[in-house]
């Protein structure tokens, strides 16, 4: 990070140098947020001195018990990651055959239908939005499809009334992957509680973390007790096994960091609204740069900076913006490129996918995510801002001077 006084000077238009990043130290999307220390520690330190690290111990129980509350839902089950939740509610939610799902979403949506033998049938998304776009949806059910699976790309809710009434017409489950979504309501009810179940990510990455870590949040009764059993390999007490399970438990520690980190819940969000309007400010008025923006009227937790570069209109390609931040110590990311049914093995199993995609195609090629988080300060997103605006107003010598060949710089 450069010194704030350096940074202040610079932000007017940074001279980009490959020799002399802008940033001396790298700035990640997806630095984690980290809460009061000591209260992990001690926490940890009670953990160990029970001796009780995992099994549903009295830390998992009570994040669960917190999530519930927070969420206003009736089941949480805490479990190791998001991706082994998916499947837990998959599974659980019978779902077989066909699974309709976007492509435009993290490949651990569709590889926890895949791992199970369920086949990912991609719908296209709204460009509006992201997220998938239920007028696409019904065209693609087939006597094959058990079920939906929307995600709420960002933060920001499917169209949870349509994507209903499509399940409610057809008979179809519909299981939401909220990953990005802990913190986030819709139509001011706290995102959690809709469709048969939903799926939070607690991975390092999110800004609300368990090092790794998710939970099943339902009100379905007999989903969250086959959840439950179900992510401890079946066991209905004692050396009874009723179900095929796997082992999907999260442990005492992630748990002591998910209460750690709830307590710092409303700073983390607070900062990274903070810098969200930051960047706002800072990239108002740059031709061909769109931001990603929330509802203010819902609960948001903000923590994306995603932008659509169109590159007819500023003159240079997405591709080529990143190449130059990572330059300058900037490690923008492409999510979620190339889109799902790009990546294997569903670019071998379905090699014309594309062509029903065009709107994921074309927001795959558009969207970088920007450094966000208590790692990044107003003064750092406003020299990210600033290396973006001498990008664009001089292509050709923000390439040369970052190294990057003249080819790639549109
Ligand atoms: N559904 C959706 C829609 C998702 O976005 C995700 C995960 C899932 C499901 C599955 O959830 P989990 O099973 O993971 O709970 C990252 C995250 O690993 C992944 O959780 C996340 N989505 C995805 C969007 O981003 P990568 O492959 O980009 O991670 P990686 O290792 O490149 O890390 C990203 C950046 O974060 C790096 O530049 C460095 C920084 N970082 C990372 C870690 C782990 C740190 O600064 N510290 C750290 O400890 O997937």
């Amino acid at each position: 990070m450069v010194d704030s006084k350096e940074s202040r000077t610079d932000t007017e238009r940074p001279v980009l140098r490959a020799d002399r990043p802008a940033f001396r130290e790298t700035l990640h999307v997806g630095r984690p947020n980290i809460g009061d220390m000591e209260r992990l520690l001690a926490r940890v330190e009670d953990a160990l001195e029970r001796r009780w690290l995992t099994n549903r111990g009295p830390y998992v129980q009570e994040l669960e018990q917190r999530i519930c509350e927070y969420v206003g839902v009736k089941h949480c089950i805490a479990v190791c990651n998001a991706t082994i939740g998916l499947e837990l509610a998959i599974r659980a939610a019978g779902l077989g055959g066909e699974v309709i799902v976007p492509s435009f979403t993290f490949v651990a949506t569709a590889h926890a239908l895949q791992w199970q033998g369920i086949t990912p049938v991609f719908c296209d998304v709204d460009p509006a939005t992201h997220n998938i776009d239920p007028a696409k949806i019904e065209r693609l059910i087939t006597p094959r499809t058990t079920g939906i699976i929307g995600v709420h790309v960002w933060g920001r809710a499917c169209n949870i009334k349509a994507l209903s009434d499509i399940s409610d017409r057809h008979g179809l489950p519909l299981l939401f992957d909220a990953a990005h979504a802990f913190g986030c309501s819709y139509r001011r009810k706290m995102i959690g509680g809709f469709g048969d179940a939903e799926v939070f990510s607690f991975h390092a990455t999110k800004f609300f973390n368990t090092f790794e870590g998710g939970a099943v949040v339902t009100n379905d009764d007999e989903l969250a007790e086959t959840v439950s059993l179900m992510s401890n390999f079946g066991f209905a007490g004692l050396d009874n096994v009723i179900y095929i399970g796997t082992n999907g438990k999260m442990c005492e520690v992630s748990a002591a960091m998910g209460l750690t980190s709830l307590e710092s819940l409303d700073e983390f969000i607070s900062v990274n609204r903070r810098n969200h309007q930051a960047y706002q400010r800072h990239l108002d008025g740059i031709a061909g740069v769109t931001m990603v923006t929330f509802d203010e009227g819902e609960r948001n937790n903000y923590q994306y900076i995603v932008l659509e570069i169109d590159e007819s209109a500023c003159g240079v390609s997405r591709d080529a913006l990143v190449e130059i931040l990572h330059a300058q110590n900037v490690r923008a990311r492409r999510y979620f490129y190339p889109g799902c049914h790009r990546m294997e093995p569903y670019r071998s199993y379905y090699p014309n996918a594309g062509l029903l995609l065009p709107e994921t195609e074309c927001l795959s090629e558009r969207v970088l995510c920007l450094p966000t988080g208590t790692a990044v300060s107003e003064d750092d997103v406003a020299l990210i801002c600033a290396i973006i605006g001498t990008a664009i107003e001089h292509p050709g010598a923000a390439s040369a001077a970052c190294g990057i060949s003249e080819d790639s710089a549109t």
